[in-house]
């Protein structure tokens, strides 16, 4: 028998060098790895969060399909930020690739190495935006909120 399969959300973002390139790049990555990339956001370019003197993102996300475990598909995730030779010159700062789990199934997790859902995924329009159109009735494990809710809290 088929081992289950998994919903998951992913934020991809970026903002060195050829953006468009990196996201598409990451989604490929993913399937290599295995990963069934089910929806696709479009990407937006968005303004820098936390630390504002860096260039535009361009921010997308996505819905996966998998048999990994949470901790699994994060360490996927670093691998695929590796394998694009990741760079990332301060904390919050410029980074070619930066994939982030937002949401496994409705698992909430509080770790070193893991929090779910992502912690501060409900404060960053960035997030929500492309997030809203793939899975705007999905509800918020935590909050209880569909992600649609949430975008309007902030919006
Ligand atoms: N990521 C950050 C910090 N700030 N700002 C935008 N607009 N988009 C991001 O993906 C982003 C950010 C840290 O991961
Ligand atoms: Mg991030
Ligand atoms: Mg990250």
């Amino acid at each position: 028998m088929a081992e289950v399969q998994h919903t998951a959300y992913v934020a991809l973002g970026t903002n060195l060098g050829d953006r468009e390139g990196n996201l598409r790049r990451a989604l490929e990555l993913l399937k290599q790895h295995g990963v069934q990339v089910e929806r696709v956001s479009t990407f937006i370019t968005t303004e820098p969060y936390g630390v504002t003197d860096q260039p535009q993102f361009l921010n997308g996300a996505c819905k996966v399909r998998t048999t990994m475990t949470p901790l699994e598909l994060l360490r996927t995730l670093l691998a695929i930020e590796q394998e694009m030779g990741r760079v990332r010159l301060r904390h919050w700062g410029e980074r070619n690739i930066d994939l982030d789990l937002l949401l496994y199934e409705n698992v909430v997790l509080d770790t070193p190495e893991l929090r779910l859902p992502h912690p501060d995924m409900q404060n960053r329009d960035f997030v929500l935006l492309p997030l809203v159109e793939i899975a705007g009735d999905e509800v918020h494990p935590v909050f209880k909120k569909k992600i649609k809710e949430l975008l309007n809290l902030i919006k």
